[in-house]
């Protein structure tokens, strides 16, 4: 049961009625307002006070995160502005190799267009010999390419004991599909007021989906986009199944901004630019999409990260698609 109260009242007196009900309840404070979310439901719902203006019953699992008491939530990383009409490209390579490989695909992705860099300094490979990322030495390589581009950076974080250590160096805290229901990193970057872009499990119906992320909001933090990256099915012929109409699904069910990465479901070169279109044709904010500048040498991902023409290329055709339904790239 979500309380939406008046704006600049005291919360204690509706607190003070939820604790006798021996209810649970958290007190979150949305940009001046103060929403308090209650449960179970049955001991709350008879519960009134003068404070609320309004209290609304949701019938989901996930309370925060439902459409039904919010229609919109915009997401600011610096000056970039993810859920409104504009569709935010972040761009960048998959693991962070070295300085100059790095600074060289964020120069180009800010030439071609792209609003954001991504760049992973921890990877979570399936390998534990394959290549894991440099770490902290990434960290500071993601501040040199940030001050000379001045592109907001996203980039994953593994572990709550990494979140201190990444966050002077990010914009965006990125959740990866493998830790999408880690449920003590979830809370710990809820913690934080960074944005955080939370990746679905592979295994993951929407419901749990939008459950991790009601984590993250419970802490406070609003600032949550929903990346799809592509589920497991019994299809082979792609490396995962991207689902668009789960994406669209889920715009219907929650307020969060909902992006795509078509990258990682494809897992070949030549299907990254018609699933990119297809998200962006299916309605989504934002689209994450690897790239490199020699992407046959790259240490990981290889197969799928798109050269810099390639990229070009997919950014004009993205661009007319964002038009003919009424949004801008
Ligand atoms: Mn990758």
């Amino acid at each position: 049961m979500l309380f939406i109260l008046k704006k600049g009242v005291d919360p204690s007196t509706l607190i003070e009625k939820i604790k006798t009900g021996s209810a649970s309840y958290r007190y979150i404070d949305l940009d001046g307002r103060g929403i308090v979310v209650a449960w179970p439901d049955k001991l709350v719902e008879s519960i009134d006070d003068e404070t609320v203006e309004l209290k609304v019953k949701v019938s989901t699992p996930y309370q925060l995160a439902s459409k039904v008491w919010r229609d919109k939530t915009i997401v600011n990383i610096g000056d970039v502005e993810v859920g409104d009409r504009r569709v935010v490209v972040a761009a960048g390579p998959c693991s962070i190799e070295d300085e100059n490989t790095f600074m060289e695909i964020a120069n180009a992705v800010k030439r071609i267009g792209g609003s954001m860099l991504r760049g992973g300094v921890f990877k979570p490979r399936t390998s534990p010999y394959t290549f894991q990322g440099l770490g902290v030495e990434g960290l500071k390589i993601l501040k040199k390419v940030r001050d000379a581009t001045g592109l907001p950076i996203v980039t994953e974080v593994l572990d709550t004991r990494d979140v201190p250590l990444v966050m002077p160096y990010a914009d965006m805290l990125q959740i990866g599909a493998r830790n999408a229901q880690n449920f003590a990193l979830l809370r710990e970057v809820g913690r934080t007021r960074k944005p955080v872009l939370l990746k679905r499990g592979m295994w993951m119906t929407i419901e749990e989906w939008l459950l991790s992320a009601e984590y993250i909001l419970l802490e406070g933090n609003f600032s949550v986009v929903l990346c799809e990256r592509g589920i497991r099915t019994f299809e082979k012929g792609t490396r995962f199944t991207m689902d668009i109409g789960g994406m669209v699904y889920t715009r219907t069910q929650t307020h969060l901004p909902i992006a795509a990465d078509p990258s990682h479901p494809a897992g070949r070169r030549d299907l990254v630019e018609p699933l990119a279109l297809a998200a962006v044709a299916a309605g989504v904010d934002m689209l994450l999409i690897e790239v490199h500048v020699r992407p046959e040498k790259a240490l990981s991902d290889s197969e799928q990260q798109l050269s810099i023409e390639g990229f070009e290329r997919l950014m004009k055709k993205l661009k007319l698609v964002a038009e003919a339904i009424g949004r801008e790239l």
